[in-house]
């Protein structure tokens, strides 16, 4: 509880008799009707659900208030050090429920809006998640920052204010359509904005020697301005601050423009600066705005390190204290140029040795790397990095010159081949280099950073991901999460390895049967909603099968369709063999540019369409692409979940997080042995787990193997079948050779394995709907997963940086 509490309807005192009361919802009531009248200015008899939805988050970020206050307080008192968490993503979804959760507000909000007569769930719903992140990278932040507030670690997330979010999603004609995202059009309550806090971001110009200094001169220049929206934590006994930078001109108006009637150009300069925080890269594979990307990067990173600095020199003199003070840690390497900006910061700008500002920056810098995949490791050009950046590009040349000079037997630079390599240039400027998972850990050092690891052999360390278990059980899957506190207590929540203790329980028939009811009525509520939104008839009794995330050739949404047209022709073929219903659930967005995860798209609705209309079928399969996949629609299907498709090609997908959400809410996984799925596996036990496919290593050796996609479809009838489907048209009659480059890709290079790895997922998937009919042992297995999910959570993972990377401490009571 904050020390010091200077609101005025949630003093300590105040709450303890309303609480002793055990009336919090009147408190929480009129809240709501003051803020009702007084902020949004509107009288209950007119209120939308809009005005009740800021009203009642008014109401809740008023009680957060004092506890922020109360926790930097805590911060500057201790003297601790700070963590700073630098993200281009954070994938936050909606705040509301996620407030109210963790300050144990539900009950009291549910109550109080019964008492008004307004529909609580549909408040909530109202919402706009914050989609300001593409996937996993994201929302992983999102989950950290959740985490370091529960744990108590002074931690600010850094990142941009996106006016437009991730793209809306929809089908037309099977296709996926984009649409800007406008998250901002309506008022986001939890933003403070701090027009103090603004720094003024350089690009281009020149570089003059000013004697052993350097002095760059920008010839261009965009203010950042902050926008503060506070974290709280678990019980609310800890706020942190995620800052995002927006982005506006210097100059906003060209008045002599304007005079002259030129209008449009005398809006120019602010056009022109506001495109830097106008919109979140959606896309991985094209390059479009190349320069726009890296004046992004550029610009938060630099806004960040000044407000790092700031607030550094506020409370210490001596610069030489940074490493012990803060932690900077490097979201991949889109924030990699703090490398050389910091350098620059103290060997420029505070006139320190270049040796040793490399050194005090090493020593507070960090990096997390996130992918493997060669298109994704960032590389800029020396000649777009020498026009935006020109002091940065000598010293990145200065600083490959002193790693050389530490190790003689350096083979790589960040600088080579007239590029800058973000991945070597963060390596070189970070004290520790993590990993998110254990096989990933291990394929970084033996493959994109060999070299640099056998420099450093104890640089790179892992640290598996994790999810937050408010927002990823308690919250989401409140019937679970209910019979789980029946069990065990609530302790769980912010310690959840706790689960375990469910583990005995499992011979408790109410126990069971209470897990099994709670799954089934998920799964009716997701019937329902798709029934109502969508227009699409399941029967909750089906197994459901459920892949959710980016779509991706890696990630193999392919493989899961093909086999879904080959269980269709199967059962079609057979109809009376007894299968086990099924219901094939996919969500997920393509990049925009990426034309074959588009075509992947394209391909499950057209055989969805075609088999949900065969009645001979209809019985035992189904097919849905919901559109739109966000953080919400994730928090509507995991819970009702029963197969989580985890089958991406091995050693390409670096963690994965989803694959956790899926286990902890009862979910038994088919994978492959890829990233965490790896150590999933080996928690949940062999035997509550559908393993299928080569390993990493295996995946190697067969690329060698000539012709490999073409032997895997010669041994498989199945597959053959299924591809032959395709290639004639059976899912795209008016445009037979829709799926050309589909089908060819597959039969040829299938470079991610989707023939090779088909049969073996056949087996397995077969395996499921055996184990899915004995629905006794089936429960038994799925509140395995949720028992022995416990290590999943962001708290293990947040607590692993604080103590391998960070040395940070916490100061939660
Ligand atoms: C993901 N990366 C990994 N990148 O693919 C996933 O395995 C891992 O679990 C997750 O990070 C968290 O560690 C990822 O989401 C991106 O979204 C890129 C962001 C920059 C643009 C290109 C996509």
């Amino acid at each position: 509880f904050p020390d010091k509490v200077c609101g005025i309807y949630v003093t300590a005192n105040n709450r303890n008799i309303m609480l002793r009361a055990q009336m919090p919802h009147i408190g929480l009531r009129e809240d709501i009707l003051r803020q009702l009248a007084y902020v949004v200015g509107k009288d209950p008899e007119h209120a939308t659900l809009y005005d009740w939805r800021i009203a009642l988050s008014h109401a809740v970020r008023e009680r957060i208030v004092d506890r922020w206050f109360a926790s930097t307080r805590r911060t500057y008192e201790e003297g601790a050090k700070r963590v700073y968490y630098l993200s281009m993503e954070f994938l936050i979804g909606r705040l509301l429920e996620d407030a109210i959760t963790n300050l144990r507000l539900d009950e009291a909000a549910e109550l109080a809006f019964r008492e008004l007569g307004i529909d609580y769930a549909a408040v909530l719903l109202d919402e706009p998640d914050a989609a300001l992140g593409n996937g996993g990278l994201g929302r992983l932040a999102a989950c950290f920052l959740e985490s370091l507030s529960t744990i108590g670690c002074p931690a600010y997330g850094y990142g941009i204010r996106y006016e437009h979010g991730l793209f809306r999603q929809s089908f037309e004609d099977g296709r996926q359509v984009e649409a800007p995202e406008t998250w901002l059009l309506q008022h986001h309550v939890w933003e403070f904005e701090r027009p103090e806090a603004m720094f003024q971001i350089g690009f281009g110009g020149e570089v003059r020697e000013a004697g052993a200094r350097a002095v760059w001169e920008p010839t261009e220049a965009v203010f950042a301005e902050a926008y503060d929206t506070p974290i709280v934590g678990w019980q609310g006994r800890w706020a942190n601050t995620l800052r995002l930078w927006s982005a506006r001109a210097v100059d906003p108006f060209d008045l002599e423009r304007f005079n002259l009637g030129d209008y449009v150009a005398a809006a120019a300069p602010e056009a022109l600066a506001r495109t830097i925080s106008r919109v979140l890269y959606p896309d991985d594979t094209t390059e479009p705005g190349k320069e726009l990307r890296l004046k992004q990067e550029f610009f938060f990173t630099a806004a960040s390190l000044r407000d790092i600095l700031r607030r550094f020199d506020s409370e210490y003199d001596d610069i030489r204290k940074l490493p012990a003070k803060v932690a900077i840690q490097l979201n991949d390497t889109h924030p990699a140029i703090a490398g050389p900006e910091l350098v620059r910061l103290l060997h420029d700008e505070r006139g320190l040795e270049f040796d040793e500002a490399v050194a005090l920056a090493r020593g507070t810098l960090s990096y997390t790397n996130h992918t493997l995949l060669p298109e994704a490791l960032e590389k800029w050009s020396e000649g777009l990095m020498g026009r935006l950046l020109p002091r940065h590009m000598t010293l990145i040349e200065r600083i490959d010159a002193l790693h050389a000079r530490e190790n003689p037997t350096r083979k790589a630079a960040a600088r080579a081949n007239g590029q800058v390599n973000m991945g070597e240039l963060s390596f070189v400027m970070a004290h520790k280099v993590n990993g998110v998972s254990a096989l990933h850990t291990e394929l970084m050092k033996a493959t994109v950073f060999e070299d640099l690891h056998q420099l450093h052999p104890d640089r790179i360390v892992n640290q598996t991901n994790g999810v937050t278990p408010r927002r990823w059980l308690l919250s989401c899957n409140p019937r679970l999460s209910a019979l789980v506190t029946e069990a065990i207590g609530e302790d769980w929540v912010d310690d959840l390895e706790q689960l375990a203790r469910l583990e005995p329980r499992l011979s408790d028939a109410g126990f069971v049967e209470g897990f099994a009811a709670a799954k089934r009525a998920n799964k009716v509520d997701l019937s329902n909603w798709m029934a109502q939104g969508h227009d699409l008839l399941v029967d909750p009794e089906a197994m459901f099968d459920v892949q959710i995330k980016r779509i991706h050739e890696y990630k193999r949404q392919h493989l899961n369709i093909l086999e879904a047209i080959a269980l269709w022709q199967e059962i079609r073929a057979n109809p009376d063999a007894g299968w086990a219903p099924r219901v094939k659930i996919f969500g997920g967005k393509a990049a925009p540019g990426y034309v074959f995860a588009k075509k992947i798209i394209r391909l499950i609705n057209d055989v969805a369409r075609v088999v949900n209309a065969d009645p001979v079928t209809s019985p035992h399969l189904k097919v849905v692409f919901l559109p739109n996949y966000n953080v919400s629609l994730a928090e509507r299907l995991i819970p009702a979940a029963d197969l989580s498709e985890q089958i991406s090609t091995a050693g390409k997908e670096a963690s994965g997080t989803g694959n956790m959400k899926f286990a902890l809410n009862g979910a038994l996984t088919i994978g492959t042995l890829d990233g965490a799925n790896v150590e999933i596996r080996e928690r949940v036990g062999e035997e509550n787990f559908f393993l299928f496919g080569m390993t990493a290593d295996e995946v190697v050796n067969r690329r060698d193997i000539a012709n490999h996609a073409a032997k895997a479809i010669a041994a498989d009838t199945r597959l053959e079948l299924a591809l032959k489907a395709i290639r004639e048209g059976a899912f795209s009659p008016k445009e037979r050779d829709r799926y050309r480059d589909i089908t060819d890709n597959l039969a040829g290079p299938d470079y991610f394995l989707v023939c090779s790895d088909f049969a073996d997922y056949w087996r397995a998937q077969r395996e499921a709907d055996a184990a899915y009919r004995d629905s006794a042992a089936w429960t038994r297995k799925a509140a395995l997963n949720t028992a022995r999910s416990g290590w999943f959570s962001s708290d293990r993972t947040i607590r692993g940086y604080m103590g391998e990377i960070w040395n940070a401490g916490s100061l939660n009571p």
